[in-house]
């Protein structure tokens, strides 16, 4: 398959490149050659290719960097004292509707010193380097007023400088109705959308994102508020379809995000527009897993009808407490029946598009840089089956070694 232009979609999702024996070259931080070992040596003898330095990646399983497209990085606090909840089957938006959820974590973070968010976020992005992620996608929306939301991507602008993962920042300052606002959720729009100024004038984010939800913001609401935000000059993402089928897929579709996240309720409809105006579905099958009902995203049909799909952690501290990219692999395999092939695909080409860095990252390419990771692994068949591990070897970012797995041992 030549992946050249744009994501990978539909059933062409099952077909990978692989080199059988390939060698990958580095030069200042990009990948200066790409083929097979053979091929590699050949060119030395001639004289046509210099190598200073060589590292046996011992047959071992070697790819592109893996992206995370939807993550909630920034926030304070955690939610472990909702598992109790859970287990009586108090459901997600109930916690939400009782002023625990997202307000508890938005009054943590509230409370948390710029610093102390940071502290936090750096430890968390370290363990996504330390499972395979070179490039994620981080929000804003713990805030839920101008100081707290400015706040959160401020942090994302200060991690970014000190840590060698790319970032790609995203306004959610709409992920939930704040309890002052309760009776008159248009005016909170009102006051985020006046915000977005601010954000897009000091270029704080590239995407502007909504829960569309029952019980949270409408598929109305959602139009208006995105709509502004394009005309703005800002990218568009949605929390779709997550737990209702509200028809945020199709808003998706009508609107033109670049990609429309969960949709586990996604109709049929829904599905036919994604396909047809080339919207990315990012699916979160660790969220899936987490709230333990038993459904999930419709993803065979989904390439059935030629949507793309990425694959995401959606790390949160309520819907999905794990940074691990390789267990939501598993869970694709396991849960949305995707084959191996799809699997990587989507957290690496798909997911880099769903995030506008389908030209940087996400592929093995000469001239890209050189985002990879060096696996445990005898075959990419490996990672989604073996579960509840880290199968790093190594992580190369921008061409250094970011992250070595035998770091712990003693001996
Ligand atoms: O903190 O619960 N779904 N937003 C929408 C989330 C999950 C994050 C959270
Ligand atoms: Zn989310």
């Amino acid at each position: 398959m030549d992946h050249a232009q744009g994501p990978v979609k539909g059933k062409n999702m099952n077909q990978l490149n692989v080199i059988e024996k390939g060698a990958l070259g580095i030069h200042e931080g990009k990948i200066a050659y790409i083929g097979t070992e053979e091929e590699a040596l050949q060119l030395e003898q001639e004289g046509k290719l210099l190598i200073s330095e060589r590292l046996d990646c011992q047959n071992k399983l070697v790819t592109p960097g893996l992206v995370d497209p939807h993550t909630h990085l920034v926030f304070g606090g955690s939610r472990e004292h909702e598992m109790a909840l859970k287990q009586q089957g108090v459901p997600y938006l109930e916690i939400l509707a009782r002023g625990g959820g997202i307000h508890s974590t938005v009054n943590m973070t509230r409370e948390a010193s710029t610093e102390e968010l940071m502290t936090k976020a750096l430890f968390h992005l370290d363990r996504m380097l330390s499972y395979g992620s070179t490039t994620i996608e981080a929000k804003s929306g713990y805030g839920l007023d101008r100081e707290t939301e400015r706040k959160q991507l401020h942090v994302l602008q200060q991690v970014q400088a000190k840590h060698s993962v790319d970032i790609v920042s995203t306004f959610l300052g709409a992920h939930a109705i704040p309890p002052a606002y309760k009776e008159n959720p248009d005016a909170f729009l009102d006051e985020m959308m006046d915000l977005l100024k601010e954000v897009k004038e000091q270029n704080l984010a590239t995407f502007v994102d909504i829960f569309c939800e029952e019980g949270v913001f409408s598929v109305e609401q959602s139009r208006n508020y995105l709509l502004q935000a394009k005309e703005m000059g800002f990218q568009l993402k949605i929390h779709a379809d997550e737990i209702h089928s509200l028809g945020g897929a199709e808003l998706a579709a009508e609107i033109g995000c670049i990609s429309a996240d969960h949709l586990v309720g996604a109709s049929d409809q829904g599905i036919e527009d994604l396909a047809k105006q080339g919207v990315i579905a990012v699916l979160l099958p660790g969220t899936s897993f987490y709230l333990s009902k038993g459904v999930h995203a419709r993803a065979q049909l989904m390439l059935e009808k030629g949507v793309a799909i990425a694959l995401s952690t959606d790390f949160n501290p309520g819907s999905s407490p794990t940074e691990n990219l390789q267990f939501i692999m598993n869970l694709a395999a396991l849960n949305l029946k995707l084959s191996p092939e799809a699997i990587w695909n989507a957290v690496t080409i798909n997911a880099a598009h769903a995030i506008g860095k389908g030209e940087e990252a996400g592929q093995l390419k000469v001239g890209r840089g050189a985002d990879i990771v060096i696996w445990d692994a005898p075959n990419y068949h490996y990672i989604p089956y073996h579960y509840g591990v880290n199968h790093v070897h190594t992580v190369i970012k921008a061409g250094k070694i970011a992250y070595t797995g035998r770091n712990g041992y003693v001996s």
